[in-house]
């Protein structure tokens, strides 16, 4: 199994695929911190910070934060203590440029990830989870215009990533239909045996 040793996995998905939902259960599973920019950026508007000031009319507008801006939050992030023995990214990267940004931090500490999971919805599905999440929430994102646009944006900056990192020989792909509960099973199972059969267990 994969106990005490370092795991560094991304989470990835089309807005509405359940990364946040089950970010926070991989990372209760291997030990490790989720690191979400949404939920950074969202604290920060919360909180009225410089920074959520900046970003706020964009996350409203279901746009991307700036490239620059969000790489230097994950890489200050990522040079805390508690992502030593490992992390799990969750909605970063969304672009090349992210990518190529966190390839940099990650080498520059002989660090490197173990597994990017990709989480699949269709649309429709992702789209009435989010509008359900709009009715109980109440996220300023999450209006129908802004959730069709933020599908959009999935698919142009962030869905080119999955071919990228399944270059890479390092993307497990998970059916994100389902239950809550069928999905981290299945979760699960992938992620440890790709994570037993990297880490020689
Ligand atoms: P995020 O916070 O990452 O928002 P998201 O893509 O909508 O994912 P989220 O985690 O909230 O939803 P999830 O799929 O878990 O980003 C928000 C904004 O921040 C972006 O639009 C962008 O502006 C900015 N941003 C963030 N990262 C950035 C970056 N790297 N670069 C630039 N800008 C960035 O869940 C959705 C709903 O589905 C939930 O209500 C959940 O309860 C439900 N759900 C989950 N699993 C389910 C299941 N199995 N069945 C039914 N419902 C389920």
């Amino acid at each position: 199994m994969t106990d005490n040793r370092q795991v560094r996995l991304l989470i990835i998905g089309a807005p509405g695929a359940g990364k946040g939902t089950q970010a926070a259960r991989i990372a209760e599973r291997y030990g490790i911190p989720a690191v979400s920019t949404g939920d950074i950026f969202r604290a920060n508007i919360k909180a009225g910070t410089p920074l959520g000031q900046q970003v706020s009319a964009i996350i409203e507008s279901g746009g991307l934060v700036p490239d620059e801006l969000t790489n230097e939050i994950v890489a200050d992030r990522l040079k805390r203590d508690d992502v030593t023995n490992g992390f799990l990214l969750d909605g970063y990267p969304r672009t090349v440029a992210q990518v190529h940004a966190l390839d940099a931090v990650l080498e520059a500490d002989a660090r490197r990830l173990d597994a990017v999971l990709l989480l699949e919805a269709d649309t429709d599905s992702v789209v009435s989870r989010l509008l359900k999440r709009a009715e109980i929430e109440g996220r300023a994102d999450d209006t129908e215009e802004v959730i069709r646009h933020r599908q959009e944006v999935y698919l142009e900056q962030t869905a080119p990533l999955v071919e990228l990192f399944s270059q890479r020989g390092i993307l497990v792909a998970v059916d994100g239909l389902g239950a809550v509960d069928e999905v981290s099973a299945r979760i699960f199972g992938a992620l440890d045996a790709r994570l037993d059969a990297r880490l020689g267990a």
